[in-house]
């Protein structure tokens, strides 16, 4: 198998959609298949970049927005190096959250576009399937209440969804779109299927370049 590439999954969706509990049950699942796979996080807050956002969505420091946007992403080009290596080496990577989640976020602040939240992102490897889990605010509200961070509540939330909708109209995305309001096994079955696609597809693919 020299020479095939891995391929870049990245999960989205509402708090609470499921990303992270199907994020780790798609790796588990696509290593017992027999994939080389592992799983990414961002933000990844174990960095010093990422331990200044934990700080900051922990609400124990204040960041100016251009600022914590700027970090967001770069906590993403400081992992590029990383995961180019891998997908180069074969190894699929499952990702839970994205550049996705910086532009619907900080989009969702009075005074930013999504054009100019867009442009620190641009370039990032692209990814070969962005699984979008939609789920409604009140199926949400029945896995929990919110926790406390700062992004945590229902006005920025419902203007996080409509950024995600802006988003997902880009066709240059492979965008697809499953119904995270079904039980854990049902969602999980459709995010492998079409994560097995997409490795099959991307493996004799050069890495793309995101919003290029
Ligand atoms: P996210 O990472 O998108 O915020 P999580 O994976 O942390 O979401 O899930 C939030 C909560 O909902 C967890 O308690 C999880 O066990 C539960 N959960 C996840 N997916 C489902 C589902 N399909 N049906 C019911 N509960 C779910
Ligand atoms: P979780 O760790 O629960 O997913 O919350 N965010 C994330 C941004 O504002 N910009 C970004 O670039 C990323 C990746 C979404 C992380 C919170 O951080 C927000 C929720
Ligand atoms: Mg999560």
């Amino acid at each position: 198998m020299a020479g095939l590439r891995g391929a870049l999954i990245v999960l989205e969706g509402a708090d609470r959609a499921g990303k992270s509990t199907q994020a780790r049950r798609l790796v588990e699942a696509l290593k017992e298949r027999g994939y080389r796979t592992e799983g990414l996080r961002f933000p990844e807050r174990t960095t010093e970049i990422g331990q200044l956002i934990g700080s900051y969505l922990e609400k124990k420091s204040n960041l100016e927005d251009h600022t914590i946007h700027l970090l967001f992403s770069a906590n993403r080009w400081e992992q590029v190096p990383m995961i180019k290596e891998k997908l180069r080496s074969g190894i699929t990577l499952v990702v839970d959250r994205y550049a996705f989640s910086g532009v619907a976020f900080t989009s969702s602040k009075e005074n930013f576009d999504l054009h100019w939240c867009k442009q620190p992102d641009v370039g990032l490897p692209k990814p070969d399937l962005v699984l979008f889990l939609k789920v409604s605010p009140e199926v949400a509200a029945t896995r929990g209440g919110f926790g406390n961070e700062i992004y945590e509540t229902n006005s920025f939330q419902e203007k996080v969804a409509k950024r995600y909708a802006q988003l997902m109209d880009d066709k240059t995305v492979n965008w697809k779109l499953v119904d995270a309001s079904q039980d854990i096994e049902n969602v999980h079955r459709q995010l492998k299927e079409l994560s097995e696609k997409a490795i099959d597809d991307a493996k004799d693919q050069p890495i793309g370049k995101l919003w290029e």
